[in-house]
């Protein structure tokens, strides 16, 4: 059995679309990082960087329980562990390799800043605005060119590549990014929203996320924003 302790942003979309896709046993235990529940100690035990998702596979390699972070390297341990939506041909592996390692270091973190300067930043900066939001639109067109050429982003196979980018590109609305400037973007971006299991994740993505703000009521938000805090805060949780 898969436990996802994980909270449904895109980080930790991308782990439950692999898992409704491979069809493993999971349960999804919530972690609220609004409430700082990702400074537990037993959520650093699994995460010791303590950010969702983490996962504990409880049969996990030599039949003995196995933790992991990083959800690039937990889609690549179930890829590994299923056989599944990781290609067997060299070629196709490294590729999915490649596009991996550009939601990871790319999209995940340029898509990040935009969002928390546009949205979440106490002042309002025009450079880091101008900065992320040309670096997210950037990488939308290295997507559509991709895509362009290829069903999938790795190419002729659907794998972890693809479930680790969609999550992110849901509001690709909000940028100004449509049909007619990034039709194999848009093309891409339905074919994985008619995915069963994509589908199956969006859903429970907002059953997950209405549970969670039921349990949060009445509890005090953390300023999760607030890096001296969160630096502080693990400190306190690891006694350093
Ligand atoms: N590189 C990490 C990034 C994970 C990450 O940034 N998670 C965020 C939510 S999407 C988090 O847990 N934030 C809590 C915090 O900043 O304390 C991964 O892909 O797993």
């Amino acid at each position: 059995m898969i436990e996802l302790h994980s909270s449904p942003t895109p980080n930790g979309q991308k782990v439950m679309i692999m898992l409704e896709e491979t069809g493993l046993e999971w349960k999804h235990f919530d972690v609220n990082i609004r409430l700082g529940e990702q400074f537990r100690p037993e959520f650093l035990r699994l995460s010791p960087n303590n950010r969702i998702p983490a996962i504990l596979d409880t049969d996990g390699p030599g039949g003995a329980p196995y933790s992991m972070m990083e959800s690039g390297a937990i889609l690549f341990y179930l890829g590994e562990k299923t056989g599944k939506f990781l290609p067997q041909d060299a070629r196709k592996r490294y590729d999915a390799m490649q596009w991996l390692m550009f939601q990871m270091a790319g999209v995940g973190p340029m898509f990040g800043q935009a969002n928390h300067f546009n949205n979440y930043a106490k002042e309002s900066i025009q450079y880091a605005k101008d900065r992320y939001n040309n670096e997210s639109i950037r990488l939308y067109r290295v997507l559509d060119n991709q895509l362009a050429k290829n069903p999938w982003v790795a190419g002729d196979e659907y794998t972890i590549a693809d479930m680790a980018i969609y999550p992110w590109t849901k509001g690709h609305k909000d940028r100004g990014v449509d049909e007619a400037g990034y039709p194999g973007f848009m093309r891409w971006f339905k074919a994985m929203e008619a995915r069963p299991a994509v589908q199956r994740n969006n859903k429970l993505a907002d059953e997950i996320r209405a549970r969670m703000a039921k349990a949060a009521e009445g509890k005090a938000p953390i300023d999760m924003f607030n890096t001296q805090d969160n630096a502080q805060r693990l400190s306190r949780a690891t006694g350093h």
